[in-house]
C-alpha cells in the first residue's frame, strides 16, 4: 500500500515536470524565426543588404558572440545618422547579444530600409521590400 502511494507521487511528479518542459519548448517556439536571416559578425553585417518580399520580415542573427544596438538608420562616412522611415519596422538600439537574434518586421510596404548597430561604425544593412 505505502509502495503504491510513492509510485502514485512519482508518476504525478513526472506528469507535472513533463508538462513544464512541453510549455517551455512551445514559448521557444512563439518567437519565429523568419526565413531570410542576416548574419552578424562582431562588428559589422555579414550580409549587407537582402532582399524580401512585402509581408516578409528578417531574423538579425549573431553568427559570433557579440553584441550589437539595431536602430534604424545609417552609417555615412563613420557618421551616424538615425532615421526615421515611414513604413519601416521601428529598431531603437534593440540590443542582440551573445548568439542570439531578433526579428524585424513584417515589412509592410516596398522600398529600401537602412538599419544601422548604432556601436559599430561603418555597420549597415539595407533591405530592399519587393
Ligand atoms: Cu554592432
Amino acid at each position: 500500500m505505502h509502495k503504491k502511494g510513492i509510485l502514485v507521487t512519482v508518476l504525478i511528479i513526472l506528469t507535472l515536470s513533463l508538462t513544464t518542459v512541453i510549455f517551455a519548448g512551445c514559448s521557444v517556439r512563439a518567437q519565429v524565426e523568419a526565413k531570410t536571416k542576416v548574419k552578424m559578425g562582431a562588428a559589422d553585417f555579414i550580409d549587407k543588404k537582402v532582399e524580401i518580399k512585402k509581408g516578409e520580415a528578417i531574423t538579425l542573427v549573431n553568427a559570433v558572440p557579440s553584441t550589437h544596438y539595431i536602430s534604424n538608420g545609417t552609417w555615412d562616412n563613420g557618421k551616424a545618422k538615425p532615421m526615421s522611415e515611414p513604413n519601416a519596422p521601428t529598431l531603437s538600439a534593440v540590443a542582440v547579444s551573445g548568439t542570439g537574434s531578433i526579428t524585424v518586421g513584417p515589412f509592410n510596404q516596398a522600398g529600401e530600409f537602412k538599419y544601422y548597430c548604432t556601436i559599430h561604425p561603418n555597420m549597415n544593412l539595407t533591405v530592399v521590400v519587393k
